[in-house]
């Protein structure tokens, strides 16, 4: 069942893709190798089959309650550049900026999704934030997951769904920077040290009209 979701892919038609992408050749960045692991980052490229990517896809854009979340920027209150959901277990509440959110229970779509994700993690999730890009106007600021709720050095594993969007890495202590192009399918994962060492953000992209769909999965601590 789970393997029915995940693909193979190969370098050739990774780099037959990325001619295609909608940045050209102004990035800097570089594909090393599918599965590449650059410190406490794992980039599987095209990991979810494109008509399970699909579905997830649609479903999400078409099922989810999505909700716009007010947030504070420096002591200002602003709407977030983004829609987003906390799904989890029961006991997941989560607290981003100042405001605790309690956690919508699974939809059945998802559960063999978050299986999957937990299989090739070889951990175990009981929570996901999603969001929703609705065009290159939304974004994520530079930030670490960090949050108490996650315990020290959590596994956070990653699926892009839709657009594809730059997601940049900078290092907490060295002048290092990564820069990835997440991609329909995509699975990032950022493994115990990540959040400990890099900051992490999706800049806009002005002239992107489509949306994107991003899964972060966790383990968060439970609240009783
Ligand atoms: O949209 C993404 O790829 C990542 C979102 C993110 O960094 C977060 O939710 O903490």
């Amino acid at each position: 069942m789970l393997q029915a979701l995940i693909s193979g892919s190969s370098v050739s038609k990774l780099r037959a893709k990325l001619k295609q992408h909608p940045y050209g050749n102004r990035l800097s960045y570089v594909v090393l190798a599918e599965d590449t692991q650059v410190e406490n980052i794992v980039h599987h490229q095209q990991w979810l089959k494109a008509e399970s990517a699909e579905a997830f896809y649609r479903q999400s854009l078409t099922k989810l309650p999505w909700q716009q979340h007010t947030i504070k920027i420096f002591g200002k209150t602003c709407l977030e550049p983004r829609l987003s959901l906390w799904i989890g277990d029961a006991n997941t509440a989560y607290r981003y900026s100042g405001e605790w959110r309690t956690p919508l229970s699974w939809p059945s779509f998802l559960l063999p999704l978050k299986f999957a994700v937990q299989q090739k993690c070889g951990q175990q999730f009981n929570s996901v934030l999603l969001n929703y890009y609705r065009d290159g106007h939304d974004y994520m600021s530079w930030h670490s997951d960090n949050e108490k709720q996650l315990g020290k050095q959590p596994v956070i594993a990653s699926l892009s769904l839709g657009q594809a969007r730059r997601f940049l890495f900078r290092n907490k202590s060295k002048d290092q920077k990564h820069e990835y192009l997440l991609e329909h399918g995509d699975l990032l994962v950022m493994n115990k040290l990540c959040q400990d060492q890099w900051q992490h953000s999706l800049p806009k992209a002005l002239r992107i009209k489509q949306p994107r769909i991003n899964f972060t999965f966790r383990y968060t601590m439970p609240d009783d």
